[in-house]
């Protein structure tokens, strides 16, 4: 009974995801799922982003957290602008989370064409994983002073990962964080996934990931158009 519960509760969550992808895409944005351990650097990531991200295309932010407004506070300092979900109490965020977040940010067709929504998931490396929440794209974060056996130790997260991100290599001198062994498990649990080793707080290696991202959004955007989907 629990088992069948638990099953419909995600068959919803997956139809509510479906219906944000299409509103989305409907108004030209592809959503982009950041997911982490708390205190990876996921909201470092978006500040470092942002300048270089709007020069691109829109920008807009959803920021999940247990308690606290203050991601979405920092986010907007940066001159971003950001929702905040508190899910008090709740480990992840789900579809319908982000569907009331949607609108609030009433988030209309850029006049640059196509924008991004990044979404900063809960803090938290296993609740996340199951969880669609309408992205085009799910990037995963891995930060150097977590250890390097996260990937071998929470599978499942990584596996539905498209995008790698390892954070605060400029602490790596400092650290035994070994890239190339979590390189050699993420070879088993999700094989060619593309890794971005960078810093946040540096700058160093962020522009090759924002290549990546801006590079991979505009493919799904362009897909699901000419599929009609
Ligand atoms: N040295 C170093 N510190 C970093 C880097 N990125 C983030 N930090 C620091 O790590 C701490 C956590 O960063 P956040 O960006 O708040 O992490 P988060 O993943 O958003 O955390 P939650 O929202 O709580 O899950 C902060 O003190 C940041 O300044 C980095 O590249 N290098
Ligand atoms: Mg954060």
């Amino acid at each position: 009974m629990k088992v069948e519960i638990g099953v419909k509760a995600l068959g919803a969550n997956e139809r509510q995801a479906e219906a944000n992808r299409r509103r989305l895409r409907e108004a030209g944005w592809v959503a982009v799922n950041l997911l982490s351990s708390p205190g990876s650097g996921k909201t470092s990531l978006i500040e470092a982003a942002l300048p270089r991200l709007e020069a691109v295309c829109a920008v807009a932010v959803v920021e999940g957290d247990v308690e606290t407004a203050r991601d979405a506070e920092r986010v907007a300092a940066a001159g971003g602008r950001a929702v905040q979900i508190e899910t008090r109490g709740a480990c992840h965020l789900d579809a319908r989370m982000v569907a009331r977040a949607l609108d609030e940010l009433e988030l209309g067709r850029p006049a640059s064409g196509w924008g991004l929504l990044l979404v900063e998931n809960v803090g938290n490396l296993v609740c996340p994983a199951e969880y669609l929440l309408g992205e085009e794209l799910r990037v995963v974060l891995l930060s150097t002073p977590e250890g390097d056996d996260k990937v071998a130790k929470y599978p499942e997260v990584f596996r539905t990962a498209d995008a790698v991100v390892l954070n605060k290599m400029d602490l790596a001198p400092y650290l035994d964080f070994r890239v190339e062994r979590v390189g050699r498990d993420l070879a088993a649990v999700r094989p060619g996934v593309p890794v971005f080793p960078l810093s946040a707080r540096s700058g160093e290696g962020v522009e090759a990931w924002l290549e990546w991202l801006v590079r991979n959004a505009r493919e799904r955007l362009e897909l699901r158009k000419s599929a009609g989907a």
